[in-house]
């Protein structure tokens, strides 16, 4: 049982607006995961428990001023910290699942709308990370997902800052060569669960054909 040594594990982001349902899907993805026998390693970004991850939080509760961009890096860092622990999970046959990654990093930050904060600046830093085999976009319009539960106190927390969020990752989806997949996020979590797993199904299929791992270009 479990992953044959020679093949890889699988990386895999799951992204979308706030409130989409991605912490609650990554928890189900991991553990249906573990179901078939498959070692997974569950990470999220921010992570809040590092140095760095530390100064997000404080930064994302209003406990701290930050530059635009100097909180920008601070993101990036916090992803470019376990690369490569990422890398050799992923080498050793473990499954990474990530809840929020480089996509949320360039768009955020972005949609903030800072003069030279620019999608292509911002996607710099990311350039080198490990790139997912396969990334679960959660697709909810800002006003269904503010129904749920309605948004915290967090800096990013607001209406007209999600729908700018939701417009770039529109356009992200729509111009990325990436193997991104579009999930109707406003469906019953049963269902969202079972396309997760059907779309994760058939990357593993790829990868166990012998596809590397790639970096973000
Ligand atoms: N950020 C950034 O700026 N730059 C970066 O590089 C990164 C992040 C990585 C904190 O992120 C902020 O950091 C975030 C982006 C920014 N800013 N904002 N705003 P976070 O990941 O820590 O945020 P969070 O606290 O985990 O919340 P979330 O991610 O927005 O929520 P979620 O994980 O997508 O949703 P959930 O917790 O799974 O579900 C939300 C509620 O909906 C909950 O009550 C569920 O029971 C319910 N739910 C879930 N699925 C369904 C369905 N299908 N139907 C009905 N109800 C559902
Ligand atoms: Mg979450």
């Amino acid at each position: 049982l479990g992953t044959p040594q020679s093949v890889r594990g699988a990386l895999i982001a799951v992204e979308g607006l706030d409130r989409a349902g991605k912490s609650t899907q990554c928890a189900r993805l991991v553990e249906n995961l573990q179901k078939q026998g498959r070692n997974v390693l569950h990470l999220r970004f921010p992570d809040r428990s590092t140095p760095i991850g530390k100064m997000i939080d404080s930064y994302l509760k209003g406990e701290s001023q930050l530059d635009d961009h100097a909180i920008h890096l601070l993101f990036s860092a916090n992803r470019w910290e376990v690369a490569s622990n990422i890398k050799s999970a992923i080498a050793a046959g473990t499954d990474v699942v990530i809840d929020r990654y480089y996509y949320s990093g360039v768009v955020y930050s972005s949609a903030k709308e800072i003069p030279n904060l620019t999608v292509e600046w911002a996607s710099w830093p990311e350039v080198g990370l490990p790139r997912c085999d396969i990334c679960l976009f959660l697709s909810i319009s800002a006003k269904e997902a503010g129904q749920r539960g309605g948004y915290g106190s967090e800096k990013y927390e607001l209406r007209e800052m999600q729908d700018r969020v939701g417009k770039l990752f529109r356009e992200l989806v729509d111009n990325s060569q990436e193997d991104l997949v579009v999930i109707d996020a406003g469906k019953k979590v049963e269902e969202v669960e079972r396309i997760i797993l059907e779309k994760v199904g058939e990357s593993l299929k790829r990868i166990s054909g012998g596809t590397t791992l790639r970096e973000v270009t």
